[in-house]
């Protein structure tokens, strides 16, 4: 008897139903997450309704392309004077050489509202150190090369100019300055790092102070002992940023707690506006919190580099990580790394192009839309506009049946369904399942169905999860 009580006790301990299943208590954190679910402002609003953006990586290493002294270094261009191991000295020169086309801002900013972007993300400083724009608080910046004016100041202008919005992304970590550590050590780490979080901090001010419409930060190199052991840090830098503009938007990627816990607290919880870990990968399913993907189209290269190799994505591979990015109620974020000289390499001018002609046909179904609340299927994405009786089917995928599967939810039904105009013979089953009947001429890249509902009282936007 004694047995099978041992036996019926730890079989209930394996499928979970002891005390285990009871939640976990809450541990007391003051530095962890500030907010229980997503942001309901109208700038959170307006930075979600983006979905398409852009990013650029452009620095000293971008005029190196991958290569030191005749090498070629294979990982990531705008690791070269960590990969090339280039003394200070060395890497100064670039310094002299750095004068970039002065259209290069304005090229950048057009080429970004092309594609189709809504927000574009700089590096304003990235691990090598190095300011795009005049910093009071260094010397390795812009003011230092022949360059000499304001390119970054430039571009914010530039995309003012073409209603794109802008994101400044600023590394934290830091190879150049003096003070930063990787870990504190002793009194002195910690003292030299403090020397290296002020100096941090007042340019993160100077930015916002110099450039007053860039609508949030995205900040990176925040990995390392010093930072995560110093949750504290991050909070109170969060803290300052935002008593300047409370609207700003702030990556979960700053921020850890004082268990050294990142991204989320030690309750699970969400630190920052979106979650900030989706890089070069995509969820299966809509989450919870807001969140970007950002994503290189090659491999894995941020920086120019002049030889790419691995696979290359393509317009169309990009164009469906758009769509499933959309239907899964995320931001999509394409990287571009453009030469030294500022302009541009044909590969991604092309991609460019081909996205940006496809946003401009299809981009409603893009642009304002969130998850459909409906279940996907194979052939492609589901994207719905807030509160609309309209879902956009994007295809991508065309069964050899010729019928679109749509699952609806009890209590709707499909009114219509088109082709850019042209209607589309419906066919319904049973339990809410409807069929489309595609055409025989169909385009030749992904298109979208605009599929009429009735909801009935069934959808609201909340339900629909937009
Ligand atoms: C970082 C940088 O090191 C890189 O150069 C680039 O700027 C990129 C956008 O960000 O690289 C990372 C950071 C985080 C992860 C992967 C690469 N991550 O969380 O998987």
């Amino acid at each position: 008897m004694k047995s099978l009580i041992l036996i019926l006790f730890f079989s209930a301990l394996l499928h979970g139903q002891l005390p285990q299943d009871t939640p976990k208590p809450k541990i007391e954190l003051k530095y962890g997450s500030q907010r229980e679910g997503r942001r309901t402002d109208s700038d959170m609003a307006r930075w979600r309704g983006h979905r398409l953006g852009m990013i650029i990586h452009y620095g000293l290493y971008s005029q190196a392309g991958g290569a030191w002294k005749g090498v070629n270094y294979a990982y990531a261009a705008e690791f070269i004077k960590a990969n090339a191991k280039v003394p200070d000295e060395e890497y100064d020169q670039l310094l002299k050489t750095f004068n970039p086309d002065r259209n290069a801002p304005k090229n950048w900013a057009r080429l970004a509202k092309q594609m189709g972007a809504k927000y574009v993300v700089i590096t304003t400083k990235h691990h090598e150190g190095f300011c795009l724009w005049p910093s009071k608080y260094t010397d390795f910046d812009v003011e230092s090369t022949p360059y000499k004016t304001d390119f970054l100041g430039e571009f914010v202008s530039a995309c003012n100019e073409q209603g794109v919005d802008v994101m400044l992304y600023y590394s934290i970590l830091d190879w150049r300055h003096k003070s930063w550590r990787y870990q504190l050590k002793d009194e002195s780490d910690r003292a030299e790092f403090m020397k290296y979080w002020e100096f941090a901090s007042s340019q993160l001010e100077e930015l916002l102070e110099r450039y007053p419409s860039v609508k949030g930060f995205w900040f990176d190199g925040t990995w390392d002992s010093s930072v995560k052991s110093n949750g504290y840090l991050t909070f109170e830098l969060e803290q300052r940023l935002r008593k300047i503009n409370p609207g700003l938007i702030i990556g979960s990627r700053l921020r850890a707690d004082e268990t050294g816990a990142r991204h989320f607290d030690a309750n699970g919880q969400l630190m920052g506006d979106y979650e900030q870990g989706w890089e070069r990968k995509l969820p299966v399913e809509p989450l919870k919190n807001d969140w970007e993907c950002v994503m290189t189209i090659p491999e894995n290269q941020w920086g120019y580099h002049a030889k790419w190799t691995g696979h290359v994505k393509d317009s169309i591979e990009l164009i469906e990580m758009a769509s499933k990015c959309t239907a899964l109620d995320g931001n999509f974020v394409i990287n571009i790394g453009p030469m030294g000289d500022g302009s541009i390499r044909s590969e991604e001018t092309r991609l460019i192009q081909e996205i940006g002609a496809w946003i401009t046909a299809n981009g409603d179904a893009i642009h304002g839309c969130g998850a459909s609340g409906l279940e996907n299927q194979n052939w492609g994405w589901l994207t719905r506009r807030e509160k609309a009786d309209e879902i956009n089917a994007i295809v991508f995928n065309i069964p050899i049946s010729g019928r679109l599967t749509i699952q609806l939810r009890k209590g709707e039904t499909i009114k219509s369904a088109a082709i850019a105009n042209k209607k589309l013979e419906v066919e319904e089953d049973s339990g809410g399942r409807y069929l489309i009947h595609l055409p025989k001429e169909l385009p030749k890249t992904a298109f979208v169905v605009k599929v009429q509902v009735n909801t009935g009282n069934q959808i609201t936007a909340e339900a629909a999860k937009i």
